[in-house]
């Protein structure tokens, strides 16, 4: 028999302070593990990329770097060419991809600082606590930048909330980006390896007593910063925030493909004999690029090449490992990215130099931080052997804003009126039954600036902001007009068509103001 504790009642019981540890999922409460339901598969694990653009893997059309695995993953599965990422930065489309919410509904949801506080409350439905009180264990490893703590966090103690208390069992942290401060890992509630006799301090104010600065001791860095990222030096390197302390904690950026997948593997391992749910989110291609020696040179493209090679490496001990341990078959497997491409993101490692004829960003105008196509429209790949039909390329507009509504759908879970307000369940199209998925979508720039399409029609709401995306050079697509496009006849958006169309540009400003205003989309 089957027995689940439903979401509310999952809620209500965290909220008591109930112990819902992996004894209160125990056996008992797990659904069968080999159960034969078409729609549900056994263990889901989604590979999240930071910064990696449409164009910038082998089965998306990129030549000058090699992914044989994440090909791989393509060939036995879907390649969708219209996957989207809510949002052009990293904090606004993970907070709409665990919630199921636009982050631009809400104040305070942009790339958040290392030491910002959770940005998401403690009990709220996510894509992990969907899972989880369907039965599935559930893991995040990997680059986390949702905020920790609930303000003045103190990085020696007990680092809650966080990812524990939104529905995962389990988290091993990058706990913001690799370039901001603090430089360690977190495990469950703590920092790994802490000394307390060297504790950790963390400001984003002021420089904390005279730990080197990149700024004022540039002679000690082995890669120098282009704009921004001259703050304190950990591991040779300057980064955005200062810290001091918790030495023996600190990470080595040359490590972070290496011990994540080590951790997202024997994650896997742990819990081969249940459901599982693993997020693993890698930190390649982000800043800073520093691959490990065995990647370096692994392209005529410098670091950004070679980390690239380093992501395909991490696909490879996934896949590697589901097929050890026979999981292949029943295990959905996803793989997407944040946000579209950048070269130079604030250090000088040769990015925008040796990039040749490559396209990061494909056929699209825009990288990251854009509202172009190219920052938000995203490889994304999804393999499910025991149901999808190998090799096939879908069309269908899929958001990652729709992984908790599909999850709950395919998990047989009910979602409040309130949860997952822009999710759609797009569960026939992300297993290739059908080439629809949601017929619309709304792209979130920086400075507040959305794009949204409509079936092969792109609209950009006219916005003041400034065009240009700091020293990056990228254009966000802010104008004081509206554009339009048609992404069929010119994916790369170069002809406006908004005077032509201005029935066009009404209706689809109409539509996208009722968005806004009703807080929701989902029906
Ligand atoms: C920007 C950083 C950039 C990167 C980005 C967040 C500067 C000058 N630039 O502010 O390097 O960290 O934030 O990237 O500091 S994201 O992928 O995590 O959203
Ligand atoms: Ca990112």
């Amino acid at each position: 028999m089957r027995i689940q504790l439903n979401r509310r009642d999952f809620v209500k019981a965290a909220l008591a302070g109930m112990t819902l540890g992996p004894q209160a999922w125990g056996q008992a409460m797990r659904p069968n593990a080999g159960s034969d339901n078409a729609k549900q598969p056994r263990n889901i694990v989604i590979i999240y990329a930071d910064d990696l653009g449409w164009g910038d893997v082998g089965c998306y059309g990129a030549t000058a770097v090699k992914t044989p695995h994440i090909n791989r993953l393509a060939r036995e599965g879907i390649r969708f060419t219209s996957g989207y990422a809510p949002a052009a930065t990293c904090t606004p489309s993970r907070y709409a991809m665990l919630t199921g919410e636009y982050a631009w509904r809400k104040q305070g949801k942009g790339v958040a600082a290392g030491d910002a506080p959770l940005l998401i409350e403690p009990g709220r439905t996510t894509m992990a606590s969907i899972l989880k009180a369907a039965g599935y264990h559930t893991g995040v490893v990997g680059k986390w930048h949702l905020g920790l703590g609930d303000g003045d966090l103190d990085w020696n103690g007990k680092i809650a909330p966080g990812p524990l208390e939104l529905g995962f069992d389990y988290c091993f942290l990058i706990p913001a980006t690799g370039d901001r401060v603090p430089c360690v890992y977190v495990e469950n509630h703590h920092v790994v390896g802490l000394d307390p006799e060297d504790p950790i301090e963390v400001s984003y104010r002021e420089r904390i007593g005279i730990a080197p600065t990149g700024n004022r001791n540039p002679e000690l860095l082995k890669m120098r910063p282009s704009h921004g990222h001259d703050q304190t030096i950990i591991n040779g390197i300057s980064r955005i925030g200062y810290m001091r302390g918790g030495y023996s904690a600190w990470w080595k950026d040359e490590e972070f493909a290496d011990v994540l997948s080590e951790k997202a593997v024997d994650y896997i391992e742990k819990h081969k004999d249940e459901r599982f749910f693993l997020y693993f989110s890698l930190h390649d291609p982000h800043v800073p690029r520093v691959p490990h020696e065995r990647f370096e040179g692994a392209t005529d493209m410098g670091s950004r090449g070679d980390v690239i090679v380093q992501i395909d490496w991490c696909v490879k001990q996934i896949l590697d490992a589901l097929d050890r341990l026979n999981l292949t078959e029943e295990t959905l497997v996803i793989f997407s990215s944040d946000n579209g491409p950048v070269l130079d993101d604030g250090y000088h490692d040769q990015a925008a130099e040796l990039v040749g004829e490559h396209q990061p960003a494909g056929p699209f105008r825009g990288r990251k931080y854009s509202r172009f196509e190219g920052g938000t429209r995203v490889p994304l790949i999804v393999r499910w052997p025991k149901r999808i039909k190998p090799g096939q390329v879908s069309d269908a507009i899929i958001s990652q804003v729709d992984f908790p509504a599909t999850f709950a759908a395919l998990a047989g879970q009910q979602l409040a009126d309130d949860d997952a307000p822009d999710s759609f369940n797009v569960f026939e199209a992300l297993v290739g039954s059908s080439d629809t998925g949601r017929d619309h979508v709304v792209q979130e720039g920086i400075r507040n600036v959305l794009g949204f399409r409509s079936g092969d029609w792109k609209y950009h709401e006219p916005s003041n902001a400034a065009r240009i995306a700091w020293q990056t050079g990228i254009d966000i697509g802010a104008r004081p007009f509206a554009q339009l496009y048609n992404l069929k006849d010119d994916p790369g958006e170069t002809t406006n068509l908004a005077e032509q169309y201005p029935e066009k540009v009404k209706q689809m400003h109409d539509r996208l103001e009722r968005i806004k205003h009703a807080g929701r989309s989902r029906p």
